[in-house]
């Protein structure tokens, strides 16, 4: 458990409480986590809740080309705007706290600084509480793609043209749910997110607040694997070029070269796979699958990728198959800006939470957001650090007291405090 004073009792944090447990029944799985994949009618109900209660505390709300939900609250006309939130979306069978904590926590942050801001004291920048679209990528890849659209790394049209497994288009499941919008968002002064860590350092060392400085670098690769159909029974083992077989040894290949660098720390999964024609009698002509490599040293990600593309080479010998690879996403370690952990560290003490400065190795909006401008990005303890999983959990009081933390950062980038930091 973390030091946090119980913050659970004021007003304020009890609203909070309550605006989070309404949406963390929306897209409710038997399990008790939620399934709410991106443009999805469950994600769309997340909206729904979002843009209602985004009206009921005063603020007017749009969605961009590409599907972020801004909530706008403008106490001066034409300056741009502090954006804060994260995401709605969800993985399958996800927990209710990675991403829709961040919103509800920012859309409380935006309600106490609308309801505590007097007229003749308007800060310098408006505000906007955002849900970007897709952050998961598992209906659409890649990941973070609302995001990286705003930000300029990803083509809109490209996104737009992105298809699910059943063929259906990024622009067709937005118009789908009545949020294929037009527009590039506010223009953004600054940003800030609170997330879940999705890890435990925090919940180890009883610590409330994590000021992430870094992320790890991380690079994804997606895979084809191509043999021959043949049947299972009849075929000899010497003819076969079985897509699986080598698709296997790949997985095998990937967590053998995490181990192959035990004294720096490489992370690598494969966490997506289709085989084809996936018949009990036939060998398979095909897999597709998803490689995730992620470190905290990118010499080490670069050696990783060398000795892959080596056991890639034996494996399509000793399989007889041919292994196709795409980089699908990358992102290197480029850090946050030092003045904004500083500025975090500052509120974090104002308010009396215990703090440390974290590395984040999930991806999240803010990786996107702070390459364009100042970003602040908060971390809330995850317990047993648990994410991607339906017990995903994060106590109320810290829970309560990152929407503390969130609203005293927002109101300092609000008055500009972060401008020019690099
Ligand atoms: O890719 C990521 O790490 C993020 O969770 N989508
Ligand atoms: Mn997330
Ligand atoms: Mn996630």
């Amino acid at each position: 458990m973390s030091t946090a004073e119980s913050t659970t009792t004021t007003a304020d944090a009890q609203a909070f409480l309550r605006d989070f447990r309404s949406l963390s029944v929306i897209g409710e799985t038997p399990g008790h986590g939620v399934d709410r994949q991106a443009a999805t009618a469950a994600d769309a109900q997340a909206r729904a809740w979002f843009t209602s209660l985004a009206a009921q505390y005063g603020f007017r709300t749009e969605v961009d080309r590409t599907g972020n939900v801004f909530a706008l609250l403008e106490w001066t006309p034409g300056a741009p705007y502090v954006l804060v939130g994260s995401h709605l979306d969800s993985q399958p069978t996800a927990g209710k706290y990675d991403g829709a904590y961040g919103v509800a926590a920012a859309l409380h942050a935006g309600r106490r600084l609308a309801e505590s801001t007097v007229p003749g004291e308007e800060p310098k920048y408006n505000l906007a509480v955002v849900d970007w679209f897709n952050e998961e990528g598992c209906r659409f890849a890649p990941s973070m793609m609302g995001s990286s659209v705003y930000t300029g790394k990803l083509p809109v049209e490209e996104a737009l043209a992105i298809q699910d497994k059943q063929g259906t288009t990024v622009a067709q499941a937005l118009e789908a749910i009545g949020h294929l919008g037009t527009g590039t968002g506010p223009t953004a002064a600054a940003y800030a997110e609170i997330h879940i860590e999705q890890g435990r350092s925090l919940e180890d060392t009883g610590i409330t607040i994590g000021l992430v400085h870094s992320c790890w670098a991380a690079a994804k690769y997606s895979v084809t694997v191509h043999g021959e159909q043949a049947h299972t029974g009849s075929a000899v083992i010497a003819d076969r070029k079985d897509a699986l077989l080598g698709a296997s040894m790949l997985v095998v290949l990937l967590r053998e070269t995490a181990q192959a660098f035990s004294g720096a720390v490489l992370h690598t999964s494969v966490g997506q796979l289709d085989v084809y024609p996936n018949s009990p009698v036939v060998v398979p002509s095909r897999v597709d699958l998803v490689m995730d490599l992620r470190s905290a040293d990118e010499e080490v990600l670069a050696a990783a990728q060398k000795l892959l593309h080596e056991g890639i080479t034996r494996i399509e010998s000793d399989a007889n198959v041919t292994i196709d690879v795409q980089q699908s996403h990358a992102w290197g370690l480029n850090p946050y800006q030092p003045a904004g952990v500083d500025l975090a560290r500052e509120c974090a003490d104002k308010l009396e939470l215990s703090h440390a400065p974290v590395f984040t190795l999930a991806g999240h909006d803010s990786i996107n957001m702070k390459d364009i401008v100042p970003t602040v990005m908060l971390f809330v303890p995850s317990v047993d650090g648990i994410s991607h999983n339906e017990r995903e959990f994060t106590h109320d009081d810290d829970a309560c007291a990152g929407v503390d933390m969130l609203t005293e950062v927002v109101a300092r980038l609000c008055r500009g405090e972060l401008d020019g930091a690099k």
